[in-house]
């Protein structure tokens, strides 16, 4: 059986990975911090008890910054691939950590690759190291390949920017199968809730169950090219299947404005949002409502209070400047050729197939937000 060793398990990606290998047939170790409360989510149907036989989850503590217990972990693990996707992930924050997202998400990265190096497992052990779209920032190209030169705009761009040179160093100067996969947004109905699909997802699920007036947003007029992450972690599997180690663009080829992201993710669920006015004056209005929509994907019940506040012409989308970086990465659009030829990669899901996925999950769970409001107590309903 193979031993995989995944930090950041506990992250969206993480957890989409360990389930794949799972079922592959793997070993899978995970690394993951102490918190004050859970943090295992996303996982938790993973899970075996410590004591079950030929468990094939096997979670260790740990931290990218403390090099003694990445170096002891690797060593007792003595993983076949380690796919390093710890990182304090989050752009805008990393302008407020800059020194932490620096010592994470770059240093991190060295610290696996001189464990490895150290515990000469060069030969035994295949690294696939998270990089991300982020490092092509102010675009020199578009669309961008693994040949477009990198203008990295946060940082965590630039911890980023280091993670990806050293691995590409480590590769060269001693012979480590180690790999980046430069990954452009990929969102589920796991992604975490401060990333701006799934805040919107939330925000529109709430609205439409009369839970929330209006979501407040950054820059609308950015552009992503957004995938699904379950067809991401394929990506990363295949690219450590190779016999010689690259680098590799993972990619949509398509890409879409916030705003245009609202207006297709309110019109999944029968909300019709109209923009008005621009910049920070920008504002979305709920202007009609696709009964038929709205009745199918949110329920009957909630129609009459939206039919009301569609009427009434209320504002559902508003900005708010704080939410604005210091500098911004206004256009991704990705070519991910390479991947499609050489890993012979295929997504399966679209922006389209990926909305709906997000929308359906957000509306079930903001449901049970709506219920505990009603009824103001919990009950056996929550958990389904
Ligand atoms: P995520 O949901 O934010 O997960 C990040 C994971 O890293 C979590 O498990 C987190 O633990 C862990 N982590 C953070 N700091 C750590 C530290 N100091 N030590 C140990 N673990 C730490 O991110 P994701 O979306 O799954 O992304 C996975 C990786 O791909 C990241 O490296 C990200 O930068 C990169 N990436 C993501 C995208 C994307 O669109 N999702 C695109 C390109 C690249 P907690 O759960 O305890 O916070
Ligand atoms: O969802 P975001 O926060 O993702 P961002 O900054 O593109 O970073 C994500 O993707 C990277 C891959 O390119 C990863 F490396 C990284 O770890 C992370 O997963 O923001 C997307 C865009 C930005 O232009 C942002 O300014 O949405 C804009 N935006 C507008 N309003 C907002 C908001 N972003 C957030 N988070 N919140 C807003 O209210």
């Amino acid at each position: 059986m193979k031993k995989a060793l995944i930090t950041g398990i506990t992250g969206q990606d993480g957890a989409y990975l360990a389930e794949y290998l799972i079922k592959k047939g793997y070993v899978v170790h995970g690394i993951k911090r102490r918190a004050s409360m859970f943090n295992t989510e996303r996982i938790d149907h993973l899970y075996q008890e410590p004591f079950e036989e030929n468990r094939n989850l096997i979670l260790h503590y740990g931290d990218m910054t403390d090099s003694m217990n990445l170096t002891r972990i690797i060593q007792e693990v003595q993983p076949d691939e380690i796919y390093n996707l710890a990182a304090m992930s989050h752009v805008k924050v990393s302008f407020e950590v800059p020194e932490y997202t620096g010592n994470a998400d770059g240093l991190g990265t060295l610290r696996i690759l001189e464990a490895v190096r150290l515990l000469n497992m060069t030969d035994k052990t295949r690294i696939y190291q998270a990089s991300t779209s982020e490092l092509y920032g102010l675009v020199q190209q578009v669309p961008q390949t693994e040949q477009t030169p990198f203008y990295p705009r946060s940082p965590y761009a630039v911890a980023k920017l280091y993670a990806y040179w050293i691995t590409v160093n480590y590769r060269e100067a001693y012979n480590i199968h180690a790999s980046n996969g430069i990954l452009f947004n990929h969102e589920s109905p796991t992604r975490g809730e401060t990333f701006v699909t799934r805040k919107i997802t939330r925000a529109l699920s709430r609205i439409a169950l009369n839970l929330q007036q209006t979501v407040y947003m950054g820059n609308l007029s950015s552009q992503r090219d957004w995938g699904h992450a379950k067809d991401y972690v394929k990506a990363m599997y295949l690219i450590l299947q190779q016999d010689v180690p690259d680098d590799y663009v993972i990619a949509t080829g398509i890409t879409t404005t916030i705003r245009d992201f609202i207006l297709q993710a309110a019109a999944e669920i029968g909300l019709e949002i109209s923009f008005e006015g621009e910049e920070k004056n920008e504002r979305g209005l709920l202007t009609g409502i696709n009964k038929d929509v709205f009745v199918e994907k949110v329920g009957e019940e909630h129609l009459e209070s939206i039919k009301l506040r569609a009427l009434k012409n209320e504002q559902v989308v508003g900005v708010e400047p704080a939410y604005f970086r210091p500098t911004e990465v206004e256009l991704l659009m990705g070519d991910a050729t390479k991947a499609k030829t050489i890993l012979g990669w295929e997504p399966e899901y679209d922006l389209n197939a990926l909305i709906k996925d997000m929308m359906q999950s957000d509306v079930k769970l903001m449901k049970k937000d709506h219920h505990l409001k009603v009824t103001g107590f919990d009950t056996l309903n929550y958990f389904e």
